[in-house]
């Protein structure tokens, strides 16, 4: 028997994406995973909007089932006042996609910010470029930029230390570049913040600790998962990333427990996993091979790149097949997966390096086509030889 490979995916950001739908299916691609861009946090998708990016896609010759993301205001997630409305204007987005044949939608609970780097061009030893975040360097925003009230509580003595260095060593535009890369959003994210609204911002979660932000997912999950069960809907969520708080944040989507305990309060099978090895992998804790054999059943979409762990608190993007992460043992995994449950799972290379040709475009950063094109095209064949090999 012909094993199930995975569904080949890239992320495409829309008409606006400097990457072309047809260069997306040169690299390899069948599928793309997109959302609409263009619509405010907590309004409605029209159905004919839906439809006319799914024509848009399938006219280049590539499918879409998979929405990344539809974003969950912050009213839902502080539990505000507008909570019920923006609720119920969730499930009507989420009838609209049904209604255009999609079935797995991404979000993710993380507070304000969606994924935080603090260097957007970091160069490797080979001269491509690659995402890069250091504790060091956020806790020099944090303490010196936006002098975030009560900071320091939040941060080791030798952080703050080197922080200090670090800060007393940049001029006016070094010191703008890190405020705009850490606040500004990076492509996906929802909100762009000045530092003067995000203290703001972060002001709104004065009551919103841990424990109530992960009531509030729960909440969510169990208003939204019946009826995302019925219009063949799966919900899944992306982790943290970086997989711990900062700016005195909380989140509740970092570990293997935090899942086990999303899925223990609502376990609808709407409720899902997006598996990002690369946000989890931050955290030497998160033992990626064994969170696919346990939480495999509820994997409905895989985000596959590695990163690799560096001292105090950075880390940057390593080469899919790099780094600290075992990508072949979660491959073997998701090998295992697929012909257990006779299923294809919608994966994308998330995030690649900057390299060759890209250097020298504007792309959206993670996002340019050769370091994802050769992501993929090691992830696929790595599939297949873990697939032929199992299957002798
Ligand atoms: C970054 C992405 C995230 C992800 C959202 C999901 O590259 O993995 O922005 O799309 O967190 O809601
Ligand atoms: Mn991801």
């Amino acid at each position: 028997m012909a094993d199930v490979l995975m569904t080949q995916a890239m992320r495409w950001f829309g008409p606006r994406d400097p990457v072309p739908l047809a260069h997306i299916r040169q690299a390899g691609a069948t599928h793309v995973v997109t959302a609409l861009h263009h619509i405010p946090n907590g309004m409605v998708w029209p159905r004919e909007e839906i439809a006319a990016q799914r024509a848009m896609i399938e006219r280049a010759g590539l499918g879409w089932t998979t929405v990344e993301s539809v974003p969950v205001h912050e009213a839902i997630k502080t539990a505000g006042a507008e909570r019920d409305r923006l609720i119920d204007q969730y499930i009507t987005t989420l009838r609209h996609l049904a209604a255009e044949g999609i079935t797995i939608v991404t979000y993710n609970f993380m507070p304000l910010l969606d994924w935080t780097r603090t260097d957007l061009a970091w160069e490797l030893p080979d001269g491509a470029r690659a995402l890069r975040f250091e504790l060091d360097a956020v806790a020099a925003y944090d303490l010196h930029l936006l002098r975030r009230p009560g900071a320091e509580a939040d941060y080791a003595p030798d952080t703050i230390e080197r922080a200090a260095r670090r800060f007393a060593a940049m001029d006016d535009e070094a010191k703008l570049r890190l405020e705009r890369t850490i606040i500004a959003g990076l492509p996906g994210s929802e909100e762009s913040f000045t530092s003067a609204q995000f203290l703001d911002a972060i002001h709104d979660y004065a009551d919103t600790g841990p424990d109530q932000l992960r009531a509030n997912h729960h909440a969510f999950m169990a208003a939204i998962c019946p009826v995302a069960e019925e219009l063949g809907i799966r919900m899944v969520v992306h982790p943290d990333d970086p997989p711990f708080p900062i700016f005195g944040l909380p989140r509740v989507v970092s570990t293997e427990a935090d899942v086990t305990a999303l899925f223990e309060a609502v376990p609808s099978t709407a409720n899902g996993l997006c598996f990002c090895t690369g946000s989890f992998g931050v955290r030497a804790d998160n033992d990626l091979p064994g969170m696919v054999r346990r939480l495999g059943e509820r994997i409905g979409f895989l985000h596959l790149r590695s990163v690799q762990r560096e001292p105090d608190g950075a880390f940057h993007e390593a080469a899919h097949l790099e780094g600290s992460g075992d990508l072949t043992a979660v491959m073997a995994e998701v090998v295992a997966l697929q012909r257990r449950e006779g299923r294809s799972i919608v994966m994308r290379p998330d995030h690649g390096h900057q390299m060759i040709d890209d250097l020298t475009k504007v792309t959206n950063p993670g996002y340019s086509l050769l370091g994802r094109m050769r992501g993929l095209a090691e992830l696929r064949g790595l599939e297949r030889g873990l697939a032929f090999m199992g299957a002798k």
